[in-house]
């Protein structure tokens, strides 16, 4: 019997990576450079775009703001506003969905780290508002620069679904998500064929500077990428990673936005820091070699001994 052919189901994603944003710079600024990249996007091809966490605005989280009406102002209470609007109307017409993280305040008034996917017609088909926020809730003066998403953000409240789309199952992530293995797991545990990220990462830690425990650069990309290598390799999934990058208001982001594919290779990689879209056409029918085998979830996993993981937070030793 010839061996069983596996039918090709081909989404070129586009990962359109974001130079520094100014606190200064409005949305329509920053909606018109998406444009920009949407519309290289249409050149070459891509069915969807992931544009970065927080991507309307600067990273507000570095700065302490005691006035909540400063804070508010990053906020967005509703999708698409005014603002945005150019940018699903141009992606419509392109028929080009895309991923893109904003903060979002609801209407009762809860605020949240939120990403949302939105199809090729222009409609939202998902939303996942980040669940591993970093950093602290009160100010440390004694930082370079503060990381306050526990002050400005809730935890996500609506876990870690998957939806059919793109002819395939795809879920999202933003940002710290990804250092995590459980995040992975409970969307490949959905089948999640694709993920879709966006990331803000200082280049230094802010933590290590004050406690003279410096973090070489190096090791920062180097942990960037292992993460969402191994992610996407144990849940044997295509993982798209976009950041924004370069030295906004001083604070240097990296860069090295890339598209990994199930075997845990980078087959697109940023070359800059500044506003690059990198392509990949990602083979989603890739993802059932280890889906079928390594990673058979069904067949190899032991949960009779994983009850931990999701009874208890820290570390506790043994007496
Ligand atoms: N925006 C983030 O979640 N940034 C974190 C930093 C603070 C470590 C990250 O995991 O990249």
């Amino acid at each position: 019997m010839p061996p069983k052919q596996l039918v090709p189901r081909i989404v070129t994603v586009g990962a359109a990576q974001m130079g520094p944003i100014a606190r200064t710079e409005t949305r329509r600024s920053c909606v018109e450079r998406m444009i920009a990249m949407l519309r290289d996007a249409a050149c070459k091809g891509c069915h969807v775009v992931v544009f970065p966490e927080l991507a309307l605005t600067t990273f507000f989280p570095r700065w302490f703001m005691p006035d909540w009406r400063e804070v508010d102002a990053f906020f967005e209470t509703e999708m698409p506003s005014a603002d945005v609007r150019p940018l699903f109307d141009e992606a419509k017409r392109l028929k080009i969905g895309f991923y893109l993280g904003y903060a979002e305040k609801t209407s009762e008034g809860r605020r949240f780290n939120t990403a949302i996917l939105v199809d090729r017609e222009g409609a939202i088909v998902g939303k996942y508002r980040k669940i591993h926020l970093p950093g602290h809730a009160e100010n440390e003066p004694e930082r370079p620069f503060q990381h306050l998403e526990k002050r400005y953000f809730e935890p996500g409240d609506i876990g870690f679904p998957v939806w059919r789309t793109l002819g395939g199952i795809v879920g999202m992530a933003v940002c710290n998500d990804r250092r995590w293995p459980e995040t992975y797991r409970v969307m490949g545990l959905k089948g999640m064929e694709l993920m879709l990220l966006g990331y803000n990462t200082p280049a230094i830690n802010g933590w290590a500077m004050v406690h003279s425990a410096p973090e070489p650069e190096h090791l920062r990309q180097f942990h960037n990428h292992l993460v969402m290598q191994a992610g996407a390799y144990q849940n044997s999934t295509w993982v798209v990673a976009t950041a924004k990058a370069g030295i906004e208001e001083g604070c240097s982001l990296i860069g090295g936005s890339c598209i990994v594919a199930p075997t845990g290779e980078i087959v697109a990689l940023a070359r800059t820091v500044g506003d690059e879209l990198i392509v990949a056409d990602c083979d989603l029918s890739l993802c059932t070699y280890g889906k079928e085998t390594t990673f058979a979830f069904s067949q190899h996993r032991r949960i009779e001994h994983y009850g931990l993981i999701a009874s208890q937070t820290g570390v506790v030793e043994p007496s």
